[in-house]
């Protein structure tokens, strides 16, 4: 019988109704809710570092086995309730045809940036299956090697934000080049983003068929748009994605920093909004509702205090959240100078001892 089942529906059958990021991502009320943290794989971690010293990120990033094992470490560790798989937001720039480069000490280029109507038609329309195999590998290797109640999660960057990086070249500061391609050439501009949703669908579907449980969506740059903006420009395209995705079954989590004045950012259509440090809970449910889940939203400079300010933020976060379909998150990434200790710390307020 389960050589008729896909790799998706193995996975759907060992985690779904067991992993508590699953069921708090559906709505269920849990008494000690899931946690993990965004960026857990990286630079706070000794073994990650070991790793970096070997490979440079785009190859751990690209190499099936290197990607499953920094994406365990952090597990291995802190039994997060979620893994989320190990890549990066720019990796399709590669096969799109803009390239990728990270020097160290310095963030991301993207050497060919795309900043006219022809740059944009001539981005490549690929399949994720062919040019992200070994993403979509590394995504079955873990399902395979992850407890069966660890949710996997994939990602993909909203195409906002990656289309920020393609056309500012690297880092989106100030976002010249993008506003003068959003407010002059709005043809091209909603080209781009057209085609970066159309790589999203089928990127994360992509995902979910190779073993993931849930997928996110990062917009880190939303916020940079007023709430006119992102409902012309950016809301078509999620609510798109949402909508396309839909039929997958599984939580999809849109994720938009510094977005408390996006008032329209809750008719994307996700099933989980994540929070940043600046909402709070009371602010998020009087947006999104009650029907979704909400993940979030320790500041993460918190776990760069002391163990009384850490214990008191996280118990006010829990109090305002309430136990209902609410998952445990950082408001950002954690920071690479975040001491294990402090992690701990964290995890041993939430569960108080228990799993
Ligand atoms: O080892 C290193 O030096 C690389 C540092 C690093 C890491 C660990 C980068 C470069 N990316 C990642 C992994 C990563 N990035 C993950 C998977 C790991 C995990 O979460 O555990 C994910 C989900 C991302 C997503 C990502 N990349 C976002 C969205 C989330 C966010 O943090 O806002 C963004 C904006 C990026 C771009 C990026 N990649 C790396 C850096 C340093 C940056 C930011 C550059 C900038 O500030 O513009």
């Amino acid at each position: 019988m389960s050589d008729v089942l896909t790799a998706p529906d193995r996975a759907r059958n060992l985690t779904v109704d067991s992993g508590k990021y699953l069921r708090a991502a559906r709505g269920e009320t849990l008494s000690v809710p899931p946690v993990w943290l965004m960026r857990q794989a990286g630079r706070y971690l000794p073994e990650y570092r070991a790793v970096r010293v070997q490979h440079d990120f785009i190859t751990v990033c690209r190499t099936p086995e290197l990607a499953c094992e920094v994406t365990l470490q952090p597990i291995r560790r802190f039994q997060f309730d979620a893994a989320i798989l190990f890549s990066d937001i720019l990796i399709p720039a590669i096969p799109l045809g803009a390239g990728l480069q990270f020097d160290s000490g310095h963030g991301p280029v993207i050497p060919h940036p795309v900043r006219t109507g022809e740059q944009v038609q001539s981005l490549r329309d690929f399949d994720p299956q062919d040019e992200l195999a070994d993403v979509l590998e590394a995504v079955t290797l873990l399902r395979r090697e992850l407890p069966s109640e660890t949710a996997l999660i994939g990602f993909c960057g909203a195409p906002y934000t990656v289309a920020t990086y393609l056309i500012e070249g690297g880092k989106p500061d100030p976002f010249k080049f993008t506003k003068q391609m959003m407010y002059g050439d709005r043809a091209a501009f909603t080209l781009l983003l057209d085609k970066l949703a159309n790589m999203t669908i089928r990127y994360l579907r992509a995902q979910v068929q190779a073993g993931a449980d849930a997928i996110q969506l990062f917009d880190t740059w939303a916020g940079n748009l007023t709430d006119d903006e992102f409902r012309t420009v950016n809301l078509p395209v999620l609510r798109r994605i949402f909508t396309e995705l839909s039929d997958l079954g599984v939580p999809m989590t849109y994720f938009a920093l510094n977005s408390m004045h996006l008032v329209s950012a809750c008719e994307a259509g996700a099933s989980v909004y994540g929070l940043d440090w600046r909402m709070t809970f009371d602010q998020a449910r009087a947006r999104f509702g009650t029907e979704v889940a909400l993940q979030g939203n320790l500041d993460p400079i918190l776990l760069l205090t002391d163990e009384t300010t850490i214990r008191n933020r996280t118990r006010e976060i829990r109090a305002q959240a309430g136990p209902r379909g609410h998952i445990f998150n950082l408001g950002h990434g954690i920071l690479p100078s975040t001491p294990i200790h402090n992690v701990e710390v964290l995890l041993d307020e939430i569960r108080g001892g228990r799993q």
